[in-house]
């Protein structure tokens, strides 16, 4: 079985300084993943191999992100049972409301977990992707918990003026 467990996907090259935030974030959780460019629209037979074989080669959770008419997240839940956690890509027309729209309204049955917008939803799918992991793999949830709440220790009592 493949140890990968995480797949990262988009719809082109230019979602990647987005989404390399949610691989910076596995990264520095120790969690392996895979990444690929995958468009419902320029590529949708490489769409749907990947969704085909998802579950058989071991991934546990796919972060998809797309950018304006953002079918790529949907698309790839249509295919697998893998939960999907999608990032909309902040768009320069509409600002990744477009994006947002395309993935959120999902129809009942085929579901997608929606993250915010740009750059900090795209951190917070490593992070969910990891919390998914970490339910069975009790190192990784110690990581976590570290990563945590070194954030929290982060965070000043009070603010300065600086
Ligand atoms: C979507 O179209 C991609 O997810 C990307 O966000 C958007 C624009 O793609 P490019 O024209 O930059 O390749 O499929």
């Amino acid at each position: 079985m493949n140890t990968i467990k995480v797949g990262i996907i988009m719809g082109s090259q230019s979602d990647w300084p987005t989404m390399k935030l949610a691989a910076d974030i596995l990264d520095e959780l120790g969690v392996a993943y895979e990444t690929k460019i995958v468009s419902a629209h320029r590529t949708p037979d490489r769409l749907w191999s990947y969704g085909k074989t998802a579950a058989e080669r071991g991934l546990q959770v796919i972060i998809a992100g797309a950018g304006g008419a953002a079918h790529l997240p949907g698309m790839m839940a249509s295919k697998t049972r893998v939960p999907v956690l999608g990032v909309p890509i902040q768009t320069k027309a509409l600002s990744g409301v477009d994006s947002l729209y395309s993935i959120v309204q999902m129809p009942k049955g085929f579901p997608v977990g929606t993250m915010a917008i740009g750059a900090a939803g795209a951190a917070n799918a490593g992070l969910m992707a990891a919390a998914i992991l970490a339910n069975s793999d009790a190192d990784l949830a110690t990581r976590l918990d570290d990563w945590r709440a070194a954030l929290s220790n982060s965070i000043a009592d009070e603010p300065t003026d600086d």
